[in-house]
């Protein structure tokens, strides 16, 4: 099976140069200005259009057991909604309860993703702190390909760790050269806020946003950020909303200190004003944490990706229909946290990104792939068009529009938080591991056909960090030993 795309742009996160590409047994096997097909191979006609790294979405949860419910989206279907919208990886997440062994839940992660059609891999998440724990962090990293570990700051009495742990889990990820990503809201000001608008009536969707404002957000950045450099580990913020969590991350850039921040697609153009729409099941459907926020954040988002201070776009795509919405019909506090995205990602960041000239293709490349392969190890496999790499690309067609709904889309959730949004610039043809699996409308995929990526640690960048903290670390010597 081999597969030549012709007469089209190809655009990496650097160049952006006239090339065919042509792919055989799932991998870029040449680049080239004019390549021959070989007899029997599939061609496509890129002409006009761009040849560009398929996207990998850093942050989803498909099928996640959460709140009460299961997120209604799954590894097969989210994994196709994403292909149809260009994006041929995503990064999950495991998320044991606590005291569920992380061996276990793994492999409970890994038969749910099974029938996934396009490739993945996980991040495991720290929901609580044994040595145990501790002994199964070296499991996963050494033999299973994982090379990055969660914390949930938020959710107070399901999976927050609590600082403690947190401290024992950074130091475990720089013994094993694994980075650090957090979901950084300080749960304790959530549960205290949540309570005092329970109290005081406030009960509705209207709630959410007044439970987890942006201090509350950039509190838990900052502290973790100081965490992180204190252990002398790298730390990756995932969902920055808002300036709070944007100004401790680039203050810490500043001072060298290894920092990434991811933002979402929503955060960037869905504002605050979803929730006090008098239509409840409208309001309940954007409740996510972190939550929408006043318009004048979303400025401060792009700047931060164009200024390199945030390096990913993700979705944080975890789907719950209106009937597991109204579990909190009573109480907000009950509302299943989660949106979707996952198929809109590129077209919505290319619309109001590059068409609206705020950054540029390579630009886009970058925030929608190419970071996230080099910050989680899996580039040049993943993010490049290179001689070698996987064979997961996108054919993009700048000129052709499509307006977004939930009566259209791919994704398994009766909602859509773009709904409405007419986006220009959209893929043509999707492939993935060298097979075309999207064109002009139609999905082509094969269930069971995705794989579970492996990601390796990172000794170099922990040996330099290591290095860094030496350098820094006062120069105390015991008291006997300077007598
Ligand atoms: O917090 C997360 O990232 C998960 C539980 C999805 N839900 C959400 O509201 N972001
Ligand atoms: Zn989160
Ligand atoms: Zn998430």
């Amino acid at each position: 099976m081999s597969l030549l795309i012709r007469g089209g742009t190809v655009v990496t996160a650097d160049q952006t140069f006239r090339a065919d590409v042509y792919c055989a047994d799932g991998k870029i096997k040449a680049v080239g200005e004019t390549l021959d097909a070989p007899a029997g191979a599939q061609t496509v006609d890129a002409g006009g259009q761009y040849v560009m790294p398929g996207g990998i979405d850093p942050h989803t949860h498909m099928e996640l057991p959460f709140m009460g419910t299961v997120a209604s989206e799954d590894f097969l279907s989210g994994t196709a909604a994403g292909l149809a919208g260009g994006t041929t990886m995503i990064i999950d997440f495991v998320i044991p309860a606590p005291n569920v062994p992380l061996l276990d839940a793994y492999e409970q992660w890994m038969g749910w993703a099974k029938k996934a059609c396009a490739d993945y891999s996980f991040h495991v998440a720290i929901t609580w702190w044994s040595d145990k724990v501790r002994e199964e962090m070296g499991v996963l990293a050494r033999d299973k390909g994982v090379n990055s570990f969660k914390h949930f700051m938020a959710y107070k009495g399901a999976i927050m760790v609590t600082d403690e742990h947190l401290l024992a889990s950074f130091q475990r990820c720089q013994e094993l050269g694994a980075i650090a990503t957090v979901h950084a809201e300080n749960g304790e000001l959530v549960y205290y806020l949540q309570r005092e608008l329970v109290k005081k009536g406030i009960t509705g969707p209207e709630g959410h946003p007044l439970s987890r404002p942006p201090e509350v957000e950039g509190e838990a950045a900052n502290r973790v950020i100081r965490i992180a450099q204190v252990i002398g580990t790298p730390v990756y913020i995932v969902h920055n909303s808002c300036r709070e969590s944007v100004e401790a991350i680039t203050r810490a850039r500043l001072e060298g200190q290894r920092v990434y921040g991811e933002v979402l697609a929503g955060h960037l153009l869905v504002d605050d004003s979803v929730y006090r729409n008098p239509d409840w099941n409208f309001a309940a459907a954007h409740v996510m944490s972190p939550p929408f926020r006043p318009k004048e954040h979303q400025e401060v988002l792009w700047r931060g990706l164009v200024s390199g201070n945030l390096q990913t776009t993700a979705t944080d795509h975890c789907c719950f229909c209106a009937d597991q919405k109204a579990m909190g019909r009573n109480d907000f506090t009950r509302i299943p946290n989660g949106t979707g995205g996952v198929e809109d990602r590129m077209a919505v960041l290319w619309t109001h990104g590059v068409g609206a000239g705020r950054i540029t293709m390579n630009e886009f490349v970058r925030i929608t792939s190419t970071n996230a392969a080099q910050i989680f190890n899996i580039y040049p496999r993943k993010g490049s068009i290179s001689v070698g790499a996987d064979a997961d690309i996108v054919v993009w067609d700048p000129a052709a529009t499509r307006t977004i709904s939930a009566r259209t889309h791919h994704q398994k959730i009766d909602f859509n938080i773009f709904e409405g949004m007419n986006v220009k610039g959209v893929p043509s043809h999707t492939i993935s591991q060298g097979k075309v699996v999207y064109a002009n409308g139609k999905l082509m995929v094969e269930q069971g056909a995705g794989r579970c990526i492996p990601r390796p640690t990172f000794p170099t960048v922990f040996e330099a960090v290591k290095k860094q903290n030496e350098a820094r670390a006062p120069r105390a010597v015991p008291r006997e030993a300077a007598e």
